[in-house]
């Protein structure tokens, strides 16, 4: 759903500036075309874990307004973030297929939520989101692999979520933020302007959800949250309702994330 007016002009003027130069000093090694990029990378680059690196890109992903409106759509008290990243559908960029995140991320509860926050207009376009109508309340999660290149149609035939369902996509203006739960099935549009279409996303959790199973993920593995053992550590801190900032992590990413590190997914440091 779309909350208008979240934001003025001017922090979204202000934000748009600092995503855009952290993204080019974390992307400085990938000087690669969007041709010669993997169907994956060609709907996005990627860049997570901004508010570790970044103190100005901090005081958004924690800004409590963002925080207010993700628990009171999720009905619960309190929230972490689990990662942000800002997401930015090049000029040119193809869609993002069909997918919904829950299954990428191994919580056990499913009180999770993104908010989507554009720096641009966001219209058909260029990579406008689009959302399966009701497909959060049908509560089983089916991994859909955008990874590895373009979905199939045969993957998505028989999912209960989206077959009969038609996609309600959404034009968004500055200053409005869309915010989609975990289990909600969505997609984008290509995105076929001549500006790149940059967003950051943050996506919250209910304080006291647990780790669900041993599936690999920085966000649990990084501070080693067993299966079973509660999702609370400095990699995911209180998002909501907090006084103040949090720190970023004092423990070094070690050099198991290193591919994420040179990808300039994670911080270096
Ligand atoms: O920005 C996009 O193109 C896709 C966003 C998305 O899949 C998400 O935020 O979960």
């Amino acid at each position: 759903m779309t909350v208008p007016d979240v934001f003025t002009l001017s922090e979204i003027e202000f934000y748009r500036e600092v995503i855009k130069d952290a993204i080019k000093e974390r992307k400085q090694h990938d000087l690669r075309p969007l041709d010669d990029k993997s169907e994956y990378e060609q709907s996005f680059i990627q860049c997570q874990n901004l508010w570790e690196d970044y103190p100005a890109i901090r005081e958004l992903t924690f800004d409590q307004r963002l925080g207010e409106i993700a628990s009171n759509l999720l009905g619960v008290n309190k929230l972490r973030v689990w990662h942000d990243q800002a997401l930015v559908k090049e000029a040119g960029g193809r869609e993002t297929d069909p997918h919904h995140d829950q299954p990428y991320w191994p919580i056990k509860e499913t009180n999770t939520i993104t908010a989507w926050i554009p720096f641009c207009d966001v219209s058909e376009k260029n990579g406008q989101l689009g959302f399966y109508p009701g497909s959060h309340q049908i509560k089983e999660s089916q991994f859909i692999n955008i990874f590895s290149g373009k979905v199939d149609d045969s993957e998505l035939k028989d999912i209960p979520q989206i077959k009969d369902s038609e996609v309600e996509y959404q034009n968004l203006n500055i200053g409005d933020v869309s915010f989609h739960h975990g289990l909600t099935f969505h997609r984008a549009k290509p995105n076929n302007s001549k500006e790149d279409r940059i967003v950051h996303t943050v996506i919250f959790f209910e304080d006291g959800s647990k780790r669900s199973d041993d599936k690999f993920h920085f966000s649990v593995d990084r501070p080693g949250i067993k299966v079973g053992q509660a999702i609370r550590s400095e990699v995911t801190p209180l998002a909501y309702p907090i006084k103040s900032l949090p720190s970023a992590p004092k423990e070094k990413i070690s050099d198991d994330f290193l591919g994420y590190k040179m990808l300039g997914l994670l911080p270096k440091d």
